[in-house]
């Protein structure tokens, strides 16, 4: 493997409905940092989807139909390795020893669990309260440095850095003693938040965040809808009466407004203020014409491919295993070293009788 100074990992739920947030604030920033010359490892969490339940056959199409936004918006899968988590077993091997370096009270402060178990916390899954402990073992079974995300998830790689932290201290001692050195085995992962539209709100609801799991469709831009579609649900999000105003300063406390600028921005890789410089002044109807010809430009092609690439499943899954094979290859050498670290009598080669 070319030696790399960083190493990027990140990871999509197969839990359908891929939208404009995942694209903006996930995936568009993945091939970013693939033509940045790191190490990418993009990584299809279908352990982390179950923590809700799927349904089997839905499931296998959704890992798929991931698989293939990675592939359509520009993630070479030679240079960056994609695969999904289930493939490669040190993700599960890696949470449990994190599930006993973790405290309790780490995860009941986690405001997406609590989201989503909502008032019916006890019925939750014991996955769904270790979610996060898992996306620590994913990130750090390949020592990732970077890992970008959209906003919702910056709690999550809090306890990422928490659990590597405790991790360094609780066997200080045995690191050393195993060579790996004074800094601790595990890195101090960086959040890669940021940009235009690291949370990108729902089209009719600007207090919000776009979803998945949002009842209404209208409330997202999916990567598989069509160029009429898009146009559509434009038309109809939700905006406030007055035209745009000439400075990002004037978007507060006008959440639709903001919402639909960063979009734009985003999808023009250029700033709010420098959006707002071009349509300053303007009536949202002329402004939503704009974003709506910039969306099924960007769009349109991602929504191609998608449909190309999924046509050929034995393709998709071929890519797959390549990528889990190869992020085994860097995962294993981890594991074998925290099993030893944690004190742990690993298996022998048998010599021949
Ligand atoms: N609205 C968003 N704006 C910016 N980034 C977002 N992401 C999700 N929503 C937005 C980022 O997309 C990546 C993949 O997310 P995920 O599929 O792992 O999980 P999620 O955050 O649960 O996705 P949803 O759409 O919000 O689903 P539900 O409805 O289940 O809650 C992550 O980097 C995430 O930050």
């Amino acid at each position: 493997m070319a030696a790399f100074n960083e190493l990027v990992f990140s990871g999509v739920q197969p839990t359908g409905n891929l939208h404009l947030g995942n694209y903006l604030g996930a995936i568009k920033r993945f091939v970013e940092m693939q033509n940045r010359d790191a190490q990418c490892l993009y990584c299809v969490v279908d352990m982390h989807a179950i923590t809700l339940w799927q349904d089997p056959q839905a499931l296998r199409g959704q890992i798929r139909e991931v698989t293939a936004a990675f592939l359509a918006a520009g993630i070479d899968p030679r240079r960056s390795i994609v695969f999904n988590q289930s493939q490669v077993p040190a993700h599960a091997e890696l949470a449990w020893i994190f599930n006993c370096v973790a405290r309790i009270g780490w995860l009941n402060r986690m405001t997406q669990f609590k989201d989503k178990a909502g008032k019916d916390r006890e019925n939750a899954s014991v996955g769904l309260y270790a979610y996060p402990v898992l996306m620590a073992a994913d990130i750090l079974a390949y020592r990732a440095t970077h890992v970008p995300v959209g906003e919702d998830q910056k709690q999550h790689l809090e306890l990422t850095r928490d659990i590597a932290q405790k991790f360094n201290t609780d066997f200080a001692g045995s690191i050393m003693a195993h060579g790996h050195g004074e800094d601790g085995f595990f890195p101090v992962t960086e959040p890669l938040i940021g940009g235009p539209a690291a949370r990108v709100m729902s089209l009719r609801d600007g207090a919000k965040k776009m979803s998945k799991s949002d009842a209404s469709d209208n409330s997202r831009i999916n990567l598989t809808d069509d160029q009429d579609l898009i146009a559509q649900k434009v038309r109809k999000a939700k905006t406030d009466p007055d035209p745009l105003p000439s400075e990002a300063e004037g978007l507060k406390g006008r959440p639709e407004a903001d919402n639909l600028v960063g979009i734009y921005a985003a999808l023009a890789e250029t700033t709010r203020e420098a959006v707002l410089a071009q349509y300053g002044g303007a009536q949202f109807s002329a402004f939503k014409g704009a974003l709506v010809d910039l969306a099924v430009e960007k769009l349109s092609p991602i929504n191609a491919e998608m449909k190309r690439l999924t046509a050929d499943p034995g393709h998709i899954d071929a890519v797959l295993a390549d990528g889990a094979a190869r992020a085994e290859a860097i995962a294993a050498p981890t594991l074998d070293a925290v099993k030893d670290i944690v004190g742990f009598v690993r298996r022998t080669r048998l010599s021949p009788v």
